[in-house]
């Protein structure tokens, strides 16, 4: 048994997510922390909102609400979402928690102590239209790496690379549109990035393992120079962490607040904190997690994102967890997302295309969910959800594959030899053939799982769920009944368990579906199956069962026609 941490990226408080954020972090992740769990793993599955800087303050202002009750909303509302989609985190904190406060302006006071922290009077962003600076996501305006004409202040979408507001070509206010913009001066902390380019590329460099999208993205921005200029880590801002050394306070930088891009991956150790507290746990028992000084030395950590947050946490939060000199855990592995496109275009929040996450569990379960887009999740390339592409997924693989043969196996169970494992027969060259058949998929789909290929594991499930089909297919017991009953009895047992052994090894990917045919096979043994012939001998002859109901039904063209036309628009 291993103890494995895991995060997800968390998601900005501004709105519920599209399906393309779920598939580019919170899902994969929880596809493996389930896993891992299910193999008997120690696990500690994090996630978290990330409230603070300008998406909060815009949206916040949209709303019309004061900022902070707008988050205690959102979060709430993000929360349940959450656990509609089963995302099984063993605690979903929040960015503004106090232990991230406390934690952030440790890490700030611990750089500066290091002297890896500059004071630096810069120039910024005001408008006079709005009467305030216009730091991040309040200025858009042309990149000047790539040219794409909607990069914000931030960093630029197209491209990924970190931008100051400054930088942008034509600017404008994000808030009012206004381009009556001045350059004034304010006072700010840099962190010395720079200082920490040949850590940080020998750091990088011994991530051998690392998926390319990963390592060439951080790659990119460190030899480019670029990636490593030293970063502004406050802004002028109301809402956010205030700019403290530890805990006393930062001459000069009276009401500034840290910079979102600096508090928010420090969230993720802050979250084992707000964990504790929520169980009553000590300090200790978090900081085995984060602390390598602590007991952490033997945790692996793995962290799950889009692409376009890779530099942050290649290059950004390692130089804090670096500068601060202490033992923090680093991570060991960075499993990161290309983009998924909705129909044709791009999800997008701010212009509301695509589904949404409370849209799509109004008209489908969970499960129907999880399993397309894990299937068809952007790890080599960007993919694209479409309707046709759902409707076909979900009545093939879900309906006429997994939830068919369930469904007949059990049927046929009832109808000729009653409700229980049936007794008789013994297995001959096909079963044996089938037995070799399942021990290798399951080899293949457990090596795929471990190095998290999202995609091929999918499809390593899929073949196993296949083989049920076509061994029934060609032992056809509904006609070997009429001749040797005895011989069919025989092969519905390994059928039936079969069933079980789906529920158990499809836990990671459809946790309801797994569950309902766990509760039909009535079987409590979830145990992850060592090897094909003693877990299709789990349910002995004579054990009870029931016929599950429908475990997946299939979507008609009419209401794929229908959905297609309801989600063609923007949300309003
Ligand atoms: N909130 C961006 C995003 O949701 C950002 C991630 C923070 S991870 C520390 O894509
Ligand atoms: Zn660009």
């Amino acid at each position: 048994m291993a103890r494995h941490l895991i995060t997800s990226a968390i998601p900005y408080i501004n709105g519920i997510k599209h399906l393309g954020n779920l598939v580019g972090s919170q899902l994969p992740a929880d596809l493996y922390a389930r896993y891992l769990r299910a193999r008997g793993n120690e696990v500690m599955f994090l996630c978290a909102t990330d409230e603070h800087g300008t998406p909060a303050e815009l949206a916040a202002a949209k709303a019309g609400k004061p900022v902070a009750d707008y988050c205690a909303e959102m979060w709430a509302v993000q929360a349940e979402i959450a656990t509609g989609f089963r995302l099984s985190f063993d605690h979903f904190g929040r960015s503004s928690s106090p232990q991230n406060h406390k934690l952030t302006q440790h890490f700030a006071g611990r750089l500066a102590d290091a002297g890896l922290i500059k004071e630096v009077s810069e120039k910024q962003v005001y408008s006079h239209t709005d009467k305030r600076f216009l730091p991040d996501r309040y200025i858009e305006g042309t990149c000047p790496n790539c040219g794409y004409d909607q990069a914000r202040g931030d960093q630029c979408e197209n491209c990924t690379k970190q931008l100051d507001p400054t930088d942008l070509i034509d600017p404008r206010s994000a808030i009012s549109g206004s381009t009556d913009l001045e350059v004034r001066e304010t006072k700010h902390l840099y962190l010395r990035q720079s200082d920490m380019r040949g850590k940080l590329q020998d750091w990088i460099d011994s991530k051998t393992d690392w998926p390319v999208l990963t390592t060439s993205i951080a790659k990119k921005w460190l030899n480019d120079g670029d990636g490593l200029q030293d970063r502004g880590i406050t802004r002028d801002l109301d809402w956010g962490i205030p700019v403290k050394k530890g805990t006393e306070d930062w001459p000069g930088m009276e009401g500034k607040v840290f910079y979102v891009w600096f508090d928010a991956p420090i969230e993720y150790i802050a979250c084992a904190g707000e964990w504790a507290e929520a169980h009553g746990k000590t300090d200790a028992d978090w900081e085995r997690w984060w602390r390598t000084d602590k007991g952490a030395d033997d945790v692996r950590y793995t962290q799950f994102m889009g692409k376009d947050n890779v530099p942050f946490h290649t290059l950004s939060f390692p130089a804090t967890i670096l500068g601060s000199g202490e033992d923090w855990k680093l991570v060991d592995y960075i499993k990161s997302f290309n983009y998924l496109n909705y129909d044709g275009g791009q999800f997008s929040t701010s212009q509301g295309r695509g589904v949404f996450m409370d849209q799509a569990l109004e008209i489908l379960p969970a499960d129907y969910w999880r399993w397309w887009l894990l299937s068809h999740a952007p790890e080599s390339s960007d993919s694209e959800f479409t309707w046709e592409n759902f409707q076909t997924s979900v009545n093939k693989d879900l309906a006429d594959v997994l939830g068919n043969f369930a469904s007949r196996v059990t049927k046929f169970c009832r109808s000729k030899f009653g409700e229980t494992v049936p007794e008789g027969g013994t297995p001959g060259d096909r079963e044996a053939q089938l037995i070799e058949d399942i021990d290798k998929g399951l080899a293949e789909y457990q090596s795929h799982m471990d190095a998290i290929e999202v995609r091929k594991a999918a499809a390593a499930l899929r073949a196993l769920w296949a083989m049920g089909n076509e061994y029934l297919q060609d032992v056809a017991p509904w006609t070997t009944f009429k001749e040797d009953p005895d011989t069919a009895a025989m092969q519905i047992r390994l059928a039936l368990n079969l069933i079980r052994f789906y529920a158990v090894i499809s836990s990671p990917f459809i946790p309801d579906a797994s569950a309902q045919l766990q509760t039909a096979m009535q079987s409590d043994d979830t145990d992850w199956p060592t090897d094909a012939t003693s877990a299709l001998a789990a349910m002995p002859v004579g054990h009870a069962f029931s016929v599950p109901e429908v475990t997946f039904r299939k979507i008609s063209d009419d209401e794929r026609a229908d959905w297609q036309e309801r989600f063609s628009g923007i949300r309003t």
